[in-house]
């Protein structure tokens, strides 16, 4: 590669090359429980393949429930609703909204926390300054599919009286210290939204192995019925059609191809970025269970040729849709920008890492020559560094001229 798009030439890829495209596993397979669903006329309410998801969920990670959901952002909500959290909760700053909006939703406060740098986790010491006489609960997060540490966010718990429990959207069928991710703490939510590595188009779960809460879960999920003409408890509409549980059984059938998919990604990156100055894949280690779904690269701009907001720039030049997540923070977002403006003063890890981060494509729609395309666009974008930075029209490192600058957020 001697050129790039940004600077005249035909973009590596004609058509976009996205980082959440959907796995689909068996589409023969799916059509075959489409097809009963319809001729069942069963549609939603606790169907049969709704049971039969939740069952191979719960067999698959070992807990004794899985109560199946809508979206893991419905499922957070009701999962904090269920311990009756309120007052104050603490959550990292550096999550997908959805963590946040679950607690703001029903008027409690996310509290946000700063995170490790090296694993991109809330920082257990980072949680203790934060606990007031308002503070009820902890939301760790397993970023990345990676588990946060579980030991040290319980140990708080316990010790300060807090609850706690996970949002574990992208570590479905990870482990941690030798246990499958959902049998930590009080509860755990998992996502099956579109573009995690198993979906059910739209989709979430929480897991347990507490009877009592499982129950009242299953009750808020459904209205609070409990039987014809019968409401026990306050509830919402929280229920998985039955297209969607189809569509994660498919899924589920085809989980390990998945992984593999993702892990041959993971290497070839790992391959393609080797020795770039100021570029570092995240590691995911080969001890415990991952599902490889996101490709996290950290661009350290004082290292790098270019900067993070400068690459992805180029990136979405040559068609590959790389993304930011989760910048800038969700302190920086509406509303918590707003009621908590000085947010940011305790929070200056997240935000320097989230100005570095880069997601990069992966998933079966991804093949192995697509990342080497991936890699190769990127080196030569910083053997070229000094003609990319004049055509945005900046020369000083740090300057960017990309779409959605730091400025924006300053
Ligand atoms: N907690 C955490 C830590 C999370 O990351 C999430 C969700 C949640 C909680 C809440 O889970 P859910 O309530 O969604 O179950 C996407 C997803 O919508 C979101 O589920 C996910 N995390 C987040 C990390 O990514 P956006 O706003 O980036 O979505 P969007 O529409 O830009 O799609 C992402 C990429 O995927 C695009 O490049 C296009 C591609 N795509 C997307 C869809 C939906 C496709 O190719 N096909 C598709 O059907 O949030």
């Amino acid at each position: 590669m001697t050129s790039l798009a940004l600077l005249g030439s035909e973009p590596a890829f004609a058509e976009p090359l996205h980082v959440g495209r959907p796995n689909i596993g068996n589409c023969e397979s799916l059509k075959v429980r489409i097809d009963e669903m319809l001729k069942r006329r069963w549609f939603t309410n606790d169907g049969p393949f709704v049971q039969e998801f939740e069952h191979r969920i719960a067999e698959i990670i070992g807990t004794k429930h899985c109560v199946a959901m809508c979206n893991a952002t419905i499922s957070l909500e009701i999962a904090v609703r269920a311990l009756e959290l309120r007052g104050e909760v603490i959550v990292p700053a550096y999550t997908f909204i959805a963590t946040a909006h679950a607690l703001q939703w029903q008027e409690i406060t996310p509290v946000f926390a700063d995170m490790d740098p090296a694993t991109h986790h809330i920082a257990p010491e980072s949680i203790e300054r934060l606990i007031t006489p308002r503070t009820t609960g902890i939301i760790g997060v397993h970023l990345w599919g990676r588990p946060c540490d579980t030991q040290a966010i319980e140990a708080i718990g316990n010790r300060r009286g807090l609850k706690v429990l996970y949002d574990a959207a992208h570590s479905f069928g990870c482990s941690h210290r030798g246990r499958m991710v959902g049998n930590f703490a009080s509860c755990e939510v998992f996502s099956f939204h579109a573009t995690k590595f198993v979906n059910s188009f739209e989709g979430g779960a929480v897991v347990t192995n507490d009877d009592a809460l499982a129950a009242k879960m299953r009750l808020m999920r459904n209205f609070g019925f409990s039987g014809y003409d019968r409401v026990i408890y306050p509830g919402t509409n929280g229920k998985m059609p039955e297209a969607c549980a189809a569509m994660g059984l498919t899924c589920l059938e085809a989980m390990e191809s998945i992984v593999a998919a993702n892990r041959r990604n993971y290497e070839a990156y790992r391959e393609g970025l080797a020795d770039l100055p100021g570029v570092e894949l995240k590691s995911y280690g080969l001890q415990e269970r991952r599902n490889y779904q996101y490709m996290v690269v950290e661009i350290d701009e004082d290292e790098a040729a270019l900067n993070r907001d400068e690459l992805i720039t180029v990136l979405h030049r040559e068609n590959v849709l790389a993304r930011k997540y989760f910048w800038p923070g969700c302190h920086r977002m509406e509303p918590y920008r707003s009621l908590q403006p000085n947010a940011y003063l305790l929070l200056p890890v997240t935000e320097r890492i989230a100005s570095r981060v880069i997601v990069l494509p992966t998933g079966t729609a991804v093949t192995a020559q697509d990342v080497g395309s991936i890699c190769e666009i990127i080196r030569t974008a910083f053997a070229l560094s000094e003609q990319v930075r004049h055509r945005l029209g900046s020369s000083e490192p740090g300057a960017v001229s990309c779409e959605y600058s730091t400025a924006e957020v300053a």
